[in-house]
């Protein structure tokens, strides 16, 4: 059948039942990841996964030892005892003040002048939220993180799982991580403010991003622990949050699957945001931080993870996070995995500046890619372009901070562009591709501000 001699040909496996060539399936490389997933949506979308198209990845989890258990933060445990009970007021509990939120519904961006004066990382209070439904509130002594599924050894059941406490991950060797969780749809407003197209979803500015510093559990101790098999496919984390329903369709809870191989390589089970317990909002007391990636792979408020030795799918890699329109496939892209690069100014949008003086722009720029490595910046709507100055650390899996002096010719209306270029060479574009979704808004945004 023509699609198994593609698929072979992809990534070195075989639909077709004869052993997998193992040294082609790199499913770490996330572009053959997006092709094979791809492919394999395409053959299901036509008819059905073949019940003979099971794979198999090397486990390559060397090095990911278990760990010595270390005292548990005592901030974190201390949570855990004085959860509150009952239910949310609103979508979202923390308190989103107007001058550091614009509320969208169940969602809430942080604006950016909120960010002017702060170090490297975004404060809690003002991190973006993004939630399909509403914030869950957990008791942590009584959660649990359940595993199952057959990529795990013995295939246990969903009825019967593997399971951790709260106190079980507290206890575990911890690592941290300085990385940003962005919305896929970060940016989306502009497809419409800046292209004129219309788009489904938020209308985000450029405030569904935020940098912070994520202490936890490396998933891949957790699944190994849990008996990972050489089988393992794809992973399925789910939230514990109310089931979500579009148009009057209930798709369940949130879940997104992962590929083992991403799992293994850098994803984090997340307790601790910024040296304190995970407030309610950003997934208390689990989460998933998956680094680089589309903020919906950062599941919250973790339940469980289905662990399969097939590829799994979801209402969250199939009709939403891929690209969809004239320029696309019927069934949409593949499913997005890197977020792109972008840039914003630490101004409120439309600001006012006094005239007659030298101010300094301060921005944030930032790539699913990896570091930044050149900003320029454009006060003349886009003539003429001159290098922002980096400073201060940059992890890679963050944004890196600029600065640059502008004194304004005069008073009126201008628009300030900056323009980032990461560490492959991308750059930000003038424009980018419609999608209907209004996903990956890459393109450089025309900040409009009033010189007095
Ligand atoms: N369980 C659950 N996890 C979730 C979501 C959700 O609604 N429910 N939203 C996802 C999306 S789309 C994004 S962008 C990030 C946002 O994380 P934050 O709210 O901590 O900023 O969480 C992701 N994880
Ligand atoms: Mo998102």
């Amino acid at each position: 059948m023509t699609f198994g001699r593609r698929f072979s040909s992809i990534a070195g496996m075989d639909l077709d039942g004869t052993q997998p060539d193992m040294s082609g399936a790199d499913l770490t490389d996330e572009a053959a990841y997006e092709r094979v997933r791809a492919a394999q949506w395409r053959e299901r979308f036509a008819g059905g996964l073949s019940r003979r198209a099971v794979f198999r990845i090397g486990a390559g989890a060397a090095g990911l030892g278990l760990g010595a258990a270390l005292p548990a933060p005592s901030a974190a445990l201390a949570q855990a005892a004085a959860v509150p009970a009952g239910a949310s007021a609103g979508p979202i509990v923390k308190p989103l003040p107007p001058e550091l939120f614009i509320v969208h519904g169940s969602n809430a961006e942080m604006r950016w002048e909120a960010m002017r004066g702060q170090g490297l990382l975004t404060p809690a209070d003002r991190f973006f939220v993004r939630n399909h439904v509403s914030t869950p509130l957990i008791d942590a002594r009584t959660w649990r993180l359940k595993l199952w599924g057959t990529g795990l050894h013995g295939s246990p059941t969903e009825d019967r799982p593997v399971e951790f406490t709260y106190e079980d991950l507290l206890g575990m060797r911890s690592e941290t991580l300085t990385a940003s969780v962005e919305c896929t749809g970060n940016g989306r407003g502009f497809f419409t403010s800046q292209q004129g197209q219309q788009v489904s979803g938020t209308p985000w500015k450029l405030g569904a991003v935020g940098v912070a510093r994520w202490r936890g559990v490396p998933l891949a101790t957790v699944l190994e622990r849990a008996g990972l098999t050489r089988r393992a496919v794809d992973v399925l984390p789910r939230g514990l949050d109310p089931d979500y329903t579009d148009g009057g369709e209930n798709l369940g809870r949130v879940r997104r699957p992962l590929p083992v191989s991403k799992a293994l390589k850098d994803v984090l089970l997340a307790y601790e945001m910024n040296g304190k317990p995970l407030p309610p909002d950003h997934g208390f007391p689990v989460r998933l931080v998956v680094p680089s990636w589309v903020g919906i792979a950062s599941i919250k408020w973790l339940g469980d993870i289905q662990v399969a030795d097939h590829p799994l799918f979801s209402p969250w890699n199939t009709r939403y996070y891929r690209l969809f329109g004239p320029d696309y496939p019927e069934e949409g892209s593949a499913p997005l995995t890197r977020m792109n690069v972008k840039s914003a100014f630490e101004l409120a949008w439309d600001a006012t500046l006094k005239g007659g003086r030298t101010h300094v722009l301060h921005g944030r720029s930032w790539s699913g890619n990896g570091r930044v490595r050149r900003v320029e910046v454009s006060l003349d709507g886009g003539a003429t372009w001159r290098d922002a100055r980096l400073h201060g650390p940059a992890p890679a899996r963050a944004w890196v901070r600029w600065e640059l002096p502008w004194r304004p010719p005069g008073p009126g209306r201008y628009e300030l562009l900056a323009r980032a270029t990461d560490e492959t060479g991308a750059v930000q574009p003038a424009t980018v591709p419609y999608n209907t979704l209004g996903y990956l808004f890459g393109a450089v945004v025309r900040h409009p501000v009033t010189v007095t």
